[in-house]
């Protein structure tokens, strides 16, 4: 999962991304240039897990955080930032609300960054339309389509105007598809990320709080936060809790984002790796296999499964698993459920 940090300059994006990533000064990045960090998902699950397996390898599920060029200027930086944020799976918009002033201001910031966000959408979708107007005034091969295109495309600009959530899940699969071909703003999910100053409370922004067009959000204090990722590892624990804060702001944004995207994570276990993998909710058994290896997906016979709760319940112990009837053998239908551990019987 890839996650595009966005904001106006100076609402500390940077700030919040070495947080996130504990990359401070790790490499100082030119103006314009995208800092990409990897942040392990933090999952007491895989712990335990390794602990009973003891495998080679342990491989937490992965979240890739991306430091973007501001809103709201042009050139290079605005070019750049507009390619990288059509491939993000969700926007982290982040915001000023620690600057004398800003405080109460948080919310119509969030709200000016899906205007601008609205806007850079119309416009693409503007230039389709006239480009579409055209093509369907000729007897070419493709006339057919681009006629239903531009209707669809139309039906689709009041969503756009209105700035909100444009969410294609209603349409038919084809029109759906083509709409996320587009790769627009308004179409990818937006989490809130309020950058508060020191001292003041920090934690989830109460759904109702947050302006349209956000799925969640959390205040945190980039500042603090980027101070408690410098620290070495063993120290952090015992700062946070001396600060107040349950946990480091990274885990709930990563929590928020798996939510606001309806990702879930199963895993696979042995003496060779433990792995979580993420898939979207409602993914079945060959689409889960798929996440692992098309190989798995295309040769895919049968799933073994059992809930890490289950395992958890028996103390880890496989054989308690089986004598219980809690080992599942499951098809390609088969809804795989967050916690899942899977091992996939396949044949190529
Ligand atoms: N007091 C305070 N200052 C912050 C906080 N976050 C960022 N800053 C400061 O705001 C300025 C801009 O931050 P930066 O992360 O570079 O913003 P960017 O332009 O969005 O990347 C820097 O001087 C930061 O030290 C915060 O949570 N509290
Ligand atoms: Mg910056």
């Amino acid at each position: 999962m890839r996650i595009g940090l966005i904001g106006y300059q100076g609402s500390g994006k940077t700030t919040v991304f070495r947080a996130l990533t504990s990359l401070a000064g790790a490499h100082a990045a030119k103006p314009g240039e995208i800092e990409i960090g990897v942040v392990k998902v933090p999952d007491p699950r895989v712990d335990r897990l390794c602990e009973v397996f003891k495998p080679k390898k342990k491989t937490p599920a992965a979240v890739e955080f991306l430091d973007l060029p501001p809103l709201g200027v042009s050139g290079k930086g605005a070019a750049e930032r507009v390619a990288q944020m059509r491939k993000v799976d969700a926007l982290a918009c982040v915001v000023d609300a620690f600057s004398a002033g800003k405080e109460q201001e948080w919310k119509g910031a969030l709200g000016k960054i899906r205007e601008e966000l609205a806007f850079e959408d119309l416009a693409v979708l503007e230039k389709r339309i006239d480009t579409l107007r055209k093509s369907v005034l000729k007897s070419t091969p493709t006339q057919e389509r681009d006629k239903k295109e531009l209707a669809q495309l139309e039906r689709m600009k009041p969503a756009f105007e209105a700035g909100t959530v444009v969410d294609v899940s209603a349409l038919k699969a084809d029109e759906a598809k083509q709409m996320r071909g587009y790769r627009f703003f308004l179409m990818k999910p937006a989490l809130a990320v309020v950058n508060v100053p020191e001292g003041v409370a920090t934690g989830d922004v109460a759904p109702g709080d947050l302006p349209a067009g956000y799925l969640g959000g959390s205040r945190i204090c980039g500042k603090v936060e980027q101070e408690i990722s410098e620290l070495p590892e063993a120290d952090r624990a015992a700062f946070l809790k001396e600060l107040g804060i349950s946990e480091p702001a990274s885990n709930r944004l990563i929590r928020a984002a798996y939510k606001a995207l309806g990702l879930i994570n199963f895993f696979t276990v042995g003496d060779d790796e433990v792995r979580a993998w993420t898939v979207p909710a409602g993914s079945n058994a060959v689409e889960a296999a798929g996440a692992i290896h098309s190989d798995l997906a295309r040769g895919f016979i049968r799933a073994e499964v059992f809930a890490y709760a289950d395992w958890e319940a028996v103390g880890g112990d496989e054989k308690q698993i089986k004598a219980k009837g809690k080992l599942r053998l499951e098809g390609k239908e088969y809804r795989v459920a967050d916690g899942d551990i899977l091992n996939i019987r396949f044949s190529v």
